[in-house]
């Protein structure tokens, strides 16, 4: 069986126990027990050297498309999967602020001052690998940093010429660390991160600075019964939802019913699965009612492109669909930032494109993923014709 380190190693920070009652909560897939761990199978690729000029997007006449000169960008299929090049060539807003709760800050090229140091909300100084409980430094810590810097990256790479583009490449990211080193999620330790990610007050800690519209939970609490959503954890989304803050989150890869899991299972949380490259269920992805749409995944197969520490590896799980959606929900913000958390739900899941045959998955019924997965461009222009 394998322990919850390996599988937050292996997969990303969906990181569950080794039996499903326990989880990290960082959604990665897990590697199958047959595989080596994905780090030693990645090919890493250098980031190629800066261009002298930046490839910026400000010459582009409206509506024409944008040019996206970073080396990487022609492999980041799940883009292209989700219609990027349409949203983009919308000019959506910049200054959209997105709170990451996940394994923590990492200084990253691709976001530059855009990333901000928040909060680092593990208070148990036996798993926080930095010395302490909670303090100010937010930074990640072991080998699992890579998971919010992976998450960050996806949502917010710059469009600047080298390595990989984001969904909205000037969106700013707010790291609030909620994971443990060992990948762990105190039930707590998250409904504290979560409040203060959307700028409520959580005792002994200074306010946010930067308040967040959206919050990308890539993870699940350990700690507690996977058996519906853990009422502290409900009490927090409440409380930001009425801020103005939507909750997205990873659905977790237990190929289980996401209805057991915190935050997956709580109302007012946008949940999503993970869907392979034809739009097929991802075969680890949780299901059924509370999942609200899909996102691109990838498999152990067939991994999603992603990027850390320089290099593109390819890894698969929930953890990299969400980020998907809140990065495309930050451009919506971008072009109408009156949207309400329940506008921009409803709005991603109306402009969902319908899985091939109307199904996600062709074998099993009951094993729903919402209303269809991500279309960014469809997405947007619901977005540009919204009124209150
Ligand atoms: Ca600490
Ligand atoms: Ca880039």
């Amino acid at each position: 069986m394998r322990s919850s380190v390996l599988r937050a190693a292996c997969a990303a920070l969906l990181l569950s126990g080794a039996a499903a009652s326990i989880g990290i909560k960082v959604l990665n897939q897990p590697v199958p027990a047959d595989l080596v761990p994905l780090e030693q199978t990645q090919t890493p690729v250098p980031l190629p050297p800066a261009l002298p000029t930046p490839a910026r997007p400000t010459s582009a006449l409206p509506g024409s498309p944008i040019r996206t000169l970073d080396p990487l960008y022609p492999q980041q299929w799940n883009l292209k999967q989700i219609g990027m090049e349409a949203a983009w060539a919308l000019k959506p807003g910049a200054g959209v602020t997105v709170a990451v709760l996940d394994t923590g800050y990492v200084n990253s090229a691709e976001l530059g001052a855009r990333a901000v140091n928040g909060y680092d909300f593990v208070s148990d100084a036996a798993r926080s690998g930095d010395g302490d409980g909670r303090d100010a430094d937010a930074g990640g810590v072991g080998p699992l940093a890579y998971h919010a810097e992976s998450v960050a990256n996806l949502i917010g790479a710059a469009r600047d010429g080298r390595g990989v583009v984001g969904v909205n490449p000037l969106a700013r990211i707010v790291h609030v660390r909620v994971a443990g080193q060992d990948g762990m999620i105190d039930p707590v330790d998250l409904s504290d991160g979560i409040r203060w990610a959307a700028g409520l007050s959580v005792p002994g800690t200074p306010l946010n600075r930067f308040p967040a519209r959206l919050l990308n939970l890539s993870l699940y609490a350990d700690f507690i019964p996977l058996t519906g959503c853990d009422a502290r954890i409900q009490a927090a989304i409440d409380a930001a939802t009425l801020r103005g803050a939507l909750i997205i989150a990873g659905a977790a890869n237990d190929g289980a019913d996401a209805a057991g899991y915190s935050p997956a299972g709580c109302n007012h949380v946008l949940t999503v699965g993970a869907v392979d490259r034809a739009g097929r269920r991802a075969s680890y992805s949780n299901w059924g009612s509370a999942v609200a749409l899909s996102a691109p995944g990838g498999t152990p197969q067939d991994g999603l492109p992603l990027f850390s520490a320089g290099v593109l590896t390819r890894r698969n799980g929930t953890s990299f669909a969400a980020p998907e959606v809140t990065g495309v929900a930050s451009l919506m913000l971008g072009l109408r930032p009156t949207l309400t958390p329940a506008a921009l739900s409803d709005l991603l899941r109306r402009s969902a494109a319908p899985f091939p045959g109307g199904r996600c998955d062709a074998l099993h019924v009951a094993y729903t993923c919402g209303m269809g997965t991500l279309d960014a461009g469809a997405a947007l222009k619901l977005a540009q014709a919204w009124k209150p």
